[in-house]
């Protein structure tokens, strides 16, 4: 993975962390970024041994500050056309990864950045993110998702709202609209570090940057460990599981019905079933 200059890749175990890293930039994705993400994607999609992936961005700051706006400035329609199609085409291979996958929202999460994390299965973000949809503020729509994917978890008039203002919305607020799973926050238990003395603008720079550093680690325990407590479950049953929420979102109800009965006895065929449903009848029994 070293040849890559802005997504790091670090397996740990059954668990991949992948990192957006181009934190000069509020890890903005240009066109390298988005190359780069659909290389690992499909890297991660190959590799059997790995069962969940989390998603975030470098830094403290940002998970991903959205499209590269230096780049769109002076796009032409047909090149944003290719520009839109190939960022949306690596979001959906994300969205159908066989693995979960899970944003770790560790600061903004704008435009294509808020898109990204809204192709992730569990959004999980820090007290400090921020989330939106700002593309009309810089005279363009959302274009990587956002106008579909967001109404979808929020009911359209709150997207409508979140798109036509372009407004930047707190951790708790995306919480309360559905938006986010859950929000990490620091509290006593955490070992804060002491106040600053009053007015030494130094020491409470640093204190804030210790702070934010500490957060940062909390929101990817909390993600590891949800992870690992997908991880130990039948992979097969939650890839099953994730194949037929995603279809069954745009399908009627019936339809969907009808595949997750397809889906549950597809997964009579797999060994996970016996194995597991044997092991908990023999625990049940001592
Ligand atoms: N693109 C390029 N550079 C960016 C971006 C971005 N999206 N966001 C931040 N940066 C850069 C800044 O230019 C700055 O660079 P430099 O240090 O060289 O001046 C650096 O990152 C740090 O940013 P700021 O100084 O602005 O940091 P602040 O803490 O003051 O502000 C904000 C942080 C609020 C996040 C601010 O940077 C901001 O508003 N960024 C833009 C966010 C945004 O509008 N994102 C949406 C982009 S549009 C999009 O994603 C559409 C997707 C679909 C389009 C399909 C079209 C084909």
């Amino acid at each position: 993975m070293s040849n890559m200059k802005y997504i790091q890749l670090e397996p740990q175990g059954e668990i991949a962390l992948l990192r957006i890293n181009r934190p000069e930039a509020l890890n903005a994705m240009n066109i390298d970024v988005i190359s780069e993400l659909s290389r690992t994607v499909d890297i991660l999609g190959a590799d059997e041994s790995i069962k969940v992936v989390i998603i975030t961005g470098s830094g403290e700051k940002s998970f991903c500050a959205g499209a590269d706006i230096s780049y769109m400035v002076n796009i032409d329609p047909i090149t944003a056309e290719k520009y839109a199609s190939s960022a949306q085409s690596v979001l959906n291979k994300i969205e159908r990864l066989e693995k979960t996958v899970i944003a770790a929202v560790n600061g903004y999460a704008l435009g294509g950045g808020c898109e990204l994390a809204m192709v992730c299965d569990i959004r999980i973000a820090s007290s400090n993110a921020k989330l939106g949809q700002p593309e009309v503020t810089i005279g363009i729509p959302p274009g990587w998702g956002g106008t579909q994917r967001l109404m979808r978890l929020v009911g359209p008039a709150k997207a409508k709202e979140l798109v036509f203002t372009g407004k930047m919305i707190s951790a708790d607020e995306a919480y309360h609209l559905g938006l986010v799973n859950s929000v990490i926050s620091l509290t006593s238990d955490d070992n804060l570090p002491p106040e600053a003395p009053k007015g030494n603008v130094e020491k409470e720079k640093e204190r804030n940057s210790q702070i934010a550093k500490l957060l940062n680690n909390k929101l990817m325990n909390e993600s590891v460990s949800l992870a690992k407590q997908i991880a130990k479950n039948s992979f097969n049953a939650v890839k099953v599981s994730k194949m037929l929420i995603n279809r069954g979102m745009d399908a009627d109800l019936n339809t969907g019905l009808r595949l997750e009965i397809y889906g549950w006895s597809l997964c009579f065929a797999h060994e996970d079933r016996q194995k597991m449903m044997t092991e908990f009848l023999n625990k049940s029994e001592k």
